[in-house]
């Protein structure tokens, strides 16, 4: 069997890839270990930024996203047992859309598969990539229905299997570097059947740790505790989990959190990695799979969808009219962006964590940001741009 393009992960990366491609009449074929079911409920994300929006809108992907998706334009920040608003709306004319992955990845699922006849092989194993140097690159899986070990060839693979995926690994270590950092601290995330507790996005900045709060819709709400990395979920009963939310997210005013019972409870240690360059061959990666950004800042699945519209867009130019330039270009206009996120992803993380690190040195450094986003015009215009993510186009 043969396909122009293999499309490795059916997450907001890869579909997004597989839509432009169809729309464009490029044929390719998605694998993805999980089943539709799956990824269709697994919630993650839920914040976006309005130019990865628009970049869906312009592709005919936005159309429940734009009906359905709360749209914000401001955040609390809570320390010192005080709450201060930043109205970054006001301050970068661009918004965020609250609108949970899941259902942005089945409006994507039923737009890929059953609206431009894309094909996607669900509960695929054990994926392989083979002569990735050479001009007739393939790929080979197990079959969930037969258990055969099936061949498709192709022109391109996209790598877009998240973090825990296999492309990333099919590049030679001489050939790639991976940049990594560790934050030193875990995150217990969490999903509260309530509704949420503020109009905005909360951040607590605490001396027991940070916490925060975030709308997925009305009836679900997201929660982060800083802990141990590590930390084992169980250390974290109910009555443990809002005691403390309570207590890092009090300020004077605050309205009360309104509890609900947790239907997720994870440890995520907080780390990131970046993959230089993010293509080898006829290898592209795109998403998690090239570049992890921990939930910090809300920028994995914005990442994920820029290069996905930069590599459906490149590999269309290269299938129809022969033209290389964007994909030549891709790796390094990708980074731009990532890098850019990181670098305010590491700054933000000092501001959440510097006041819990048991360290006076590093808590007053982190109070010093804090107060320089409200006392300075120049430092919040800077800081709401960085936010927003309006700074780097494409
Ligand atoms: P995904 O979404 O992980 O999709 C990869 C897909 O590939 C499949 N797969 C394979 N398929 C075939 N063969 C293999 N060998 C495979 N291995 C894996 C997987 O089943 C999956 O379906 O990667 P993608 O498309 O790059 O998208 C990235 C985003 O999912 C990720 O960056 C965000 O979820 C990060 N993130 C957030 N990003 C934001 O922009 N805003 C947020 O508010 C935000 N909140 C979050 C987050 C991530 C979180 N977690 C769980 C780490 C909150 C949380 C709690």
């Amino acid at each position: 069997q043969r396909f122009p393009v293999v499309v490795v992960g059916a997450g907001p990366a890869g579909l997004t890839v597989g839509s432009v491609l169809r729309a464009a009449g490029v044929d390719c074929l998605v694998l993805e270990t999980e089943s539709r079911s799956f990824i269709e409920h697994r919630p993650r994300a839920g914040v976006i930024e309005e130019w990865a929006v628009r970049g869906l809108e312009r592709r005919g992907l936005a159309r429940n996203l734009l009906e359905r998706a709360q749209v914000h334009g401001e955040c609390e920040f809570r320390f010192g047992g005080e709450r201060y608003r930043f109205r970054y709306a006001e301050l970068s004319g661009r918004h965020h859309f609250v609108y949970p992955q899941q259902f942005l990845v089945a409006d994507l699922v039923h737009e890929y598969a059953d609206v431009r006849g894309g094909e996607i092989r669900f509960g695929v194993r054990d994926v392989r990539l083979h002569g990735l140097e050479s001009g007739r690159p393939s790929v080979s899986y197990i079959c969930a229905e037969s258990g055969e070990r099936r061949l498709v060839e192709c022109d391109f693979v996209a790598g877009c299997d998240g973090a825990r995926g296999v492309t990333r690994a099919a590049m030679p270590p001489q050939r790639v570097r991976v940049a990594r950092y560790d934050y030193g601290v875990g995150w217990l995330a969490l999903l509260a059947e309530a509704p949420p507790s503020s109009d905005c996005v909360v951040f607590g900045m605490h001396r027991r740790g940070f916490a925060g709060h975030m709308q997925r819709s009305p009836e679900v709400t997201r929660y982060y505790l800083q802990c141990p990395p590590g930390d084992d979920p169980g250390n974290w009963p109910h009555e443990r989990v809002w005691a403390e939310l309570r207590e890092r997210l009090g300020a004077a005013g605050a309205p009360p959190l309104t509890e609900g019972r947790l239907i997720e409870r994870r440890v995520l240690d907080m780390h990131n990695y970046v993959v230089e360059p993010m293509a080898f061959g006829r290898l592209f990666l795109a998403g998690d799979a090239a570049h992890l950004t921990a939930p910090i800042a809300a920028k994995g699945m914005n990442l994920a969808l820029h290069d996905a519209f930069l590599l459906g867009d490149g590999l269309v130019a290269r299938l129809t009219k022969g033209d290389d330039s964007a994909l030549a270009g891709y790796s390094a206009t990708c980074l731009a962006r990532v890098w850019d996120y990181q670098e305010f992803s590491q700054w933000l993380s000092e501001v959440y964590h510097g006041t819990a690190a048991g360290d006076p040195y590093r808590a007053g450094t982190a109070l010093a940001r804090l107060r320089r986003l409200f006392d300075s015009p120049v430092a919040a215009a800077a800081f709401a741009e960085q936010y927003i993510g309006t700074r780097t186009t494409g």
